[in-house]
Order: C-alpha cells, then sequence, then structure tokens
C-alpha cells in the first residue's frame, strides 16, 4: 500500500530515464477549458512545442485509478471528447482515485501530481486566483494555497483579467508565493500583455527563474513559484477590448447562479463566444508560448543539477 498510484507514460519513462527535462501540463484546460476539438489540437501543438524546444511533455489525468504521466494521443483524444470528468484540485483527487473515475487535473492538482512524479516546471495558460467579488462569494482558487505549499515552478500568462487582480497580489503576497513577470514590470493578464499593476519580481533570463527555484530548495521553502509570462504581442486583445466582454460574461454568471467550480469555465466560454473566438485564438498563443519558456526553464534546471 505504500507505492504511489502513478503511471508513467513510456515517453515520460524513457525521459525519466535518460535525465531528459519534462514539462508538465494540466488537463482541465483541455476538459473544462476550450471547446472540442481546438481543445485536442491545442494539446498536441502544447506537447510538439515542449518537444521541439528540447524537453519531454508530461500531460496529467486521473483514469482507472491511476495518475497518469504522459497521455498518449488517443488517451488525448479521449479524454478531449468524454463528458462526466471530474474537474480536479487538491480536495478531491484522492476522491476520484478511489472511485475510478476520470478526472483533469486544475493547476493545483497538476502541481501535487508533477511533485509526486519529480517534475519541477508546469506549463499552463492562466491560474485560478480571488474571484471579483470575492468578498461576499469567498471564491478564491485553491491554486494560491498550492503554490505556497507545493514546489513546483508554474509557468502562465499571468492571471485571468476575471479574477481581482489586486486582490490576487495581496493573497500571493500574504502566502508568500513569488510572483515573477518574465522580461517587463507589469504583471501581465492573460490576454494582455500589461495590467496597470507592477509584478513584485522580474526575471529576464531562464537561468535566473531556474537558479531560484533550486535557492528555494536549498532554503527548505515550501511552495512553487509563478512565473507571469506576457502573451506575444501579436495575439494580445488589448484590455479595452476584452474588459467589457469578461463584465458581461461576470454578469451572466452571476444572474445564472453560476458558482463554485462551474464559474471558470462558465465565463471562458461566454467569453469564447462573445469574442466569436478571438478569446481562443488568444489563450492557445499564449499556452504554446508557455511550453516553451518552461521546456527552457526545465532544461536550465537539469543543467543546473548536472554541473
Ligand atoms: N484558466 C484558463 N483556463 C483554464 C483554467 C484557468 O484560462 O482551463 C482552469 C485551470 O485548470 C485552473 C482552474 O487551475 O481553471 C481554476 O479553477 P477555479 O477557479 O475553480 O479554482
Ligand atoms: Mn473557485
Amino acid at each position: 500500500m505504500t507505492q504511489l498510484p502513478l503511471h508513467f507514460s513510456a515517453e515520460v519513462t524513457a525521459a525519466r530515464a535518460n535525465g531528459t527535462p519534462l514539462v508538465a501540463l494540466e488537463s482541465t484546460i483541455i476538459t473544462h477549458g476550450m471547446p472540442w476539438p481546438q481543445n485536442i489540437e491545442t494539446a498536441l501543438r502544447v506537447e510538439a512545442a515542449v518537444r521541439a524546444a528540447g524537453a519531454v511533455p508530461a500531460t496529467i489525468a486521473v483514469r482507472a485509478g491511476r495518475i497518469h504521466i504522459g497521455l498518449g494521443a488517443a488517451e488525448l483524444e479521449g479524454l478531449g471528447q468524454a463528458s462526466g470528468v471530474m474537474k480536479l484540485s487538491r480536495a478531491d483527487l484522492a476522491a476520484c482515485l478511489v472511485t475510478g473515475r476520470t478526472g483533469a487535473t486544475t493547476v493545483a492538482a497538476t502541481m501535487i501530481c508533477a511533485r509526486l512524479a519529480g517534475i519541477d516546471v508546469f506549463a499552463t495558460g492562466g491560474i485560478g486566483g480571488v474571484h471579483r467579488g470575492a468578498e461576499t462569494s469567498f471564491d478564491i482558487s485553491a491554486d494560491l494555497h498550492e503554490l505556497a505549499a507545493t514546489p513546483v515552478t508554474v509557468i502562465a500568462a499571468g492571471a485571468k483579467a476575471i479574477l481581482d487582480l489586486p486582490k490576487t497580489l495581496e493573497v500571493l503576497e500574504t502566502l508568500g508565493v513569488p510572483v515573477i513577470a518574465f522580461g517587463q514590470d507589469d504583471l501581465p493578464t492573460f490576454w494582455s500583455r500589461t495590467s496597470g499593476l507592477r509584478a513584485p519580481l522580474r526575471m529576464d533570463s531562464t537561468a535566473d527563474i531556474a537558479a531560484s527555484h533550486l535557492m528555494r530548495a536549498r532554503l527548505g521553502l515550501p511552495g512553487g513559484q509563478l512565473v507571469a509570462n506576457p502573451i506575444p504581442a501579436g495575439d494580445e486583445i488589448a484590455q479595452g477590448v476584452i474588459g467589457p466582454v469578461i463584465a458581461e460574461a461576470l454578469a451572466e454568471a452571476r444572474a445564472q447562479g453560476i458558482a463554485a467550480k462551474a464559474v471558470t469555465p462558465f465565463v471562458l466560454d461566454r467569453i469564447f463566444t462573445l469574442t466569436g473566438g478571438r478569446s481562443l485564438v488568444a489563450n492557445i498563443a499564449l499556452v504554446l508560448n508557455n511550453a516553451r519558456l518552461g521546456a527552457a526553464v526545465a532544461s536550465e534546471i537539469a543543467q543546473a543539477r548536472a554541473a
């Protein structure tokens, strides 16, 4: 009973044996974050981007009582079309495993699984955070507490502008999570490169991000780092354009009484429709960009460990 319920794909098993750097990828973005078939196309392109950058992708999901570290193309395809897949955060992971259900891992659950698998770096799109109106709803994503607890460096495009960004930064500061803007002073906000908020920390090289990941481990600090990587300039949607769309989507969520786990998927889907699909094009571009940065950071960590 002491053995972990982990199942490694053949590609990930080979990478572990060879010391090839690994980049973890989440599956909630596939099942709850993007519509079919773009979800599968994107997952495959993100994996290809990691490989092209010299690392091996490990997309993580739960199936039949095991945490899968690395999914084959057929498994990804099945996940992308399945219905009734659980959205797994820290609270749900064990229950999903023991009941044998299929579950997609959020940022929080992917971090937990990546740590169990010995993977340092995880690339995704956006993290959960403090929702607007949290002062009455108390809706604060478990992703924030996971960043405080689990030592994985998470590459995202900042927190999504559907959230309350100043409150999200305050909670991350309280929890002691380094929030590092990559290559600029401003905190990027997912669809836009800027937020008007200064990020608490800035780094301009993947070597620095890798070194601080390793330094935190030497210091015995629990928790990970959040790297906020701005969306490429050609793909961004200006805040003036996306702002009113977000307000409309949030108003609809409120009017329909959407709550808890359903909020983020509902709002993303409404923004997709209200922008005529443009939000998805930007979302895909920024995930690819984060996958490339994740591969570079994972390679730096591997080199530093070998030195
Ligand atoms: N942001 C996105 N796409 C996503 C998510 C966030 O642009 O798919 C998912 C991630 O899995 C994240 C989760 O961990 O939503 C946060 O959900 P909640 O707000 O319910 O904690
Ligand atoms: Mn929530």
